[in-house]
């Protein structure tokens, strides 16, 4: 169905000037808009909105800080397969100091970020990549002399808005695993307040970008959990919307790498996999731009539960992952539901109408499913018996 907002808005002078600027034709920019706006579960109309304030608004200066991690977050946002990606991140953002981007380097780039600090005070945004050590007054990670509290500190004071990005930043991620020798923590404990977090190891580039159009836009951060996740990408279980999650409620599993479970793309949880104990959008958004299936379980690597914490990094990979919903969905659905507002009467009525369709055909297709597990596991039995006598005859 044509967007008649986002329509209108083609031949807008401000829209214009942005797909030249970011080199994309005018349908591909809006497009983008529209995706963006999808992403964080806005309503009908909003589309127009973000697409005007990223033609159009002063992007906001973004000072970023790096600590104690491996430059994956940084990487994920700017080493996209789609080169789109990339130039939008650099588009909606003024990145005033970012020191593994910057040219500068030593005392001209601790000038930089003091003179873009001082420049927007009040208005800039943190973001905050790694853990900060907090042991022995915090000096296993110092930057220009300064350690990486008390750089969090200065930099948090005048922030408009403070981002965690990557699980290390979040709560300590990797270099908080136990016995955590530097005492690695996230920023919202060594602020002592709540900051927005977008957790991965590495984060999904369009959770970070959805979360700046939303600020860009609206002037705010976007909704968050209780941990400081944005609810339009952390309110899901990766269980839910898996596209293995057929073969779990069968109880189809690939039990070793490689064996023919595993190759048929049966389910991983009994490989470890954590997507039943952990929130996060990684099977609708994808990685990398690279189409269907890029994501670690849809690539046939089990969930580590990175976005979770106490769950990646935390329990053992082989470790069964705790079942927190055990109800068959009723559909596959590829977009954040939690975003309802949009939904009028008729698309409810719709919804309701195929949810309800799709409740009696799911029993069938469980059923059909169940049936043929059991002759797969005869067909499995009987290869395993095959390979034994052949063993036993050599
Ligand atoms: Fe690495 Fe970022 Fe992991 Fe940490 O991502 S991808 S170790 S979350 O801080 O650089
Ligand atoms: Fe997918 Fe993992 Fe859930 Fe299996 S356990 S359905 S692989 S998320
Ligand atoms: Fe991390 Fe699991 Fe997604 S390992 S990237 S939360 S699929």
């Amino acid at each position: 169905m044509a967007n008649t907002s986002l329509l209108k808005l083609e031949g807008d002078p401000l829209i214009t000037a942005a797909s030249r600027r970011l080199d994309m034709p005018r349908r591909d920019f809006l497009q983008f808009c529209a995706t963006l706006a999808a992403t964080l579960g806005l309503p009908q109309g909003a589309d127009a909105a973000v697409a005007e304030a990223v033609a159009g608004k002063k992007r906001p200066s973004v000072i970023w800080l790096h600590f104690q991690e491996c430059t994956g977050c940084s990487e994920s946002m700017l080493r996209a397969e789609h080169p789109t990606l990339e130039r939008l991140i650099l588009d909606v953002i003024s990145l005033d100091y970012h020191e593994t981007l910057f040219a500068a380097a030593g005392h001209q780039a601790e000038q930089a970020r003091k003179t873009a600090m001082a420049a927007n005070r009040g208005a800039y945004v943190l973001v905050v990549e790694g853990a900060i050590p907090t042991r022995d007054g915090g000096i296993y990670c110092k930057v220009g002399g300064q350690t990486a509290i008390e750089l969090t500190r200065e930099c948090a004071a005048d922030a408009a808005a403070i981002i965690a990005i990557g699980s290390c930043a979040s709560w300590g991620g990797m270099p908080s695993t136990d016995p955590n020798p530097t005492g690695s923590s996230g920023v919202a404990a060594v602020l002592g307040k709540p900051v927005v977090t977008i957790p991965g190891c590495p984060p999904n580039p369009y959770n970070f970008l959805s979360t700046v159009v939303h600020f860009l836009t609206f002037g705010s951060l976007p909704p968050v959990d209780d941990l400081g996740r944005p609810r339009f990408a952390y309110s899901r279980l990766i269980h839910e919307n898996c596209e293995r999650r057929a073969h779990f409620d069968a109880g189809r599993f690939a039990i070793e790498f490689g064996d023919e479970g595993h190759r048929r793309g049966y389910c991983l949880y009994k490989l470890g996999c954590k997507g039943p104990e952990t929130y996060a959008n990684c099977p609708t958004v994808l990685f990398g731009d690279a189409g269907a299936g890029t994501w670690p379980v849809g690539c046939g690597c089990p969930c580590i539960g990175c976005t979770e914490q106490g769950v990646g990094f935390a329990k053992p990979i082989h470790m069964l992952a705790k079942v927190r919903n055990i109800e068959p969905p009723q559909q596959y659905p590829r977009i954040v539901e939690d975003k309802g507002v949009g939904a009028t009467l008729g698309s409810a009525a719709l919804l309701a109408a195929v949810a309800g369709a799709a409740a009696g055909g799911a029993a069938m297709i469980a059923r059909n499913l169940g049936l043929s597990h059991k002759a797969e596991e005869a067909e499995r039995a009987r290869l395993a018996r095959e390979k034994e006598e052949l063993r036993d005859g050599q």
